[in-house]
């Protein structure tokens, strides 16, 4: 592995979904200050929202780490007011379930503009970044659009798929999923940088972002799976399930209707080890889920307990830095 003087690899690639992916890239930052980090981020969430292009999960990694994120919420801009929002409410427009900001609106404007002119979303993420510096390289995972789409149960009996979104935010997770679909993947191509970015790391890091929508959305664009199971570069996850629960986020709702215990050791198996066909090399658990560590290494995957809570910037730093400790010990 390529090792800068600190001792950190030289080039790291994550998969990142929405908030706690992006919270725990800060603490990889932190971690490697003098490497290249490239973020590919999840666009499964993306939605159009009254004629606008709304990415989520690239304008969370943006905002958090371009200085911009509404600590609060964990989306959206911070001094942030909804003005146009009650506006739109006020004619009646819907959804209204969705909460676009004031301040927000103006990066959807810039992205709508520069797609309509027939810019590719990922030269439109270049470009918002600009402004942000977030000191990473952040690449969608696809240029085509991908839109995860949740299958509910209706009345009578029936199905219906309704947008990502709406099953989020609108229903909070809370009517059951009964299947996610990743409408337009098959069409779906990796955005230019990506397959190298995984091929030519020296560490490769998921974060503990969601396994299913965000993660899991990640590694159904074709080929993707196929780069993180040939890379040279070590794959280290980092579990999003503290003793059995989300840290934050319905991950446990995602996770049940896939028919996966809401566990770390069932996350680390869902992703499954590298050499059985999987994407994973290590799996760090929180002390929590110790009792965890043997099933999981049982697997074929190097599993360490620590604390994974990322209370302070210091702590997701530190775990930020166990992850890329072990990296590098499965790589020598
Ligand atoms: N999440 C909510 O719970 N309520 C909202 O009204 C909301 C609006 C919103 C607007 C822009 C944006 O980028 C994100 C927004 N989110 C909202 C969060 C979003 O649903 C999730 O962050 C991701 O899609 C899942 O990671």
């Amino acid at each position: 592995m390529r090792m800068r003087q600190s001792g950190s690899p030289a080039r790291i690639t994550a998969l990142a979904g929405g908030i706690g992916g992006a919270r725990f890239l800060r603490g990889l930052i932190a971690a490697a200050p003098d490497a290249e980090i490239t973020v590919i981020g999840n666009t499964g969430d993306d939605i159009w929202i009254h004629g606008l292009r709304v990415c989520p999960d690239l304008d969370t990694v943006m905002y958090t780490l371009g200085g911009g994120i509404s600590e609060e919420r964990g989306w959206g801009r911070q001094d942030e007011t909804f003005t146009v929002k009650d506006e739109l409410a006020a004619y009646g427009m819907e959804p209204s379930w969705f909460g676009l900001g004031d301040r927000d609106i103006a990066t959807h404007l810039v992205r709508t503009q520069l797609l309509a002119a027939g810019y590719p979303l990922s030269a439109v993420t270049e470009a918002l970044c600009l402004r942000w510096a977030p000191g990473v390289r952040l690449l969608p995972m696809s240029d085509e659009r991908a839109e995860t789409h949740v299958v509910v149960d209706e009345e009578g009996g029936t199905q219906r798929a309704i947008h990502f979104q709406e099953w989020w935010v609108r229903h909070q997770a809370r009517i059951p999923a009964r299947a996610f679909v990743l409408v337009g993947v098959d069409d779906a191509k990796p955005a230019p940088g990506v397959i190298e970015a995984i091929e030519g790391a020296d560490a490769v890091v998921l974060p503990p972002s969601n396994p299913v929508v965000s993660i899991g959305t990640i590694l159904q664009v074709p080929g993707i799976r196929e780069a993180l199971g040939r890379t040279p570069a070590p794959v280290v996850g980092v579990s999003p399930i503290i003793g059995g629960r989300p840290v934050r986020g319905m991950a446990d709702a995602c996770l049940t209707a896939l028919g996966v215990e809401t566990s770390a050791a069932a996350v680390a198996a869902h992703y499954g080890a590298r050499d059985a066909g999987g994407v994973l090399d290590g799996w760090l658990v929180d002390d929590a889920d110790a009792g965890d560590v043997d099933t999981v290494a049982r697997l074929g995957i190097a599993c360490e307990a620590r604390p994974l809570l990322m209370s302070t910037p210091d702590d997701t730093r530190a775990i930020a830095a166990a992850a890329l400790d072990l990296a590098a010990r499965l790589r020598s």
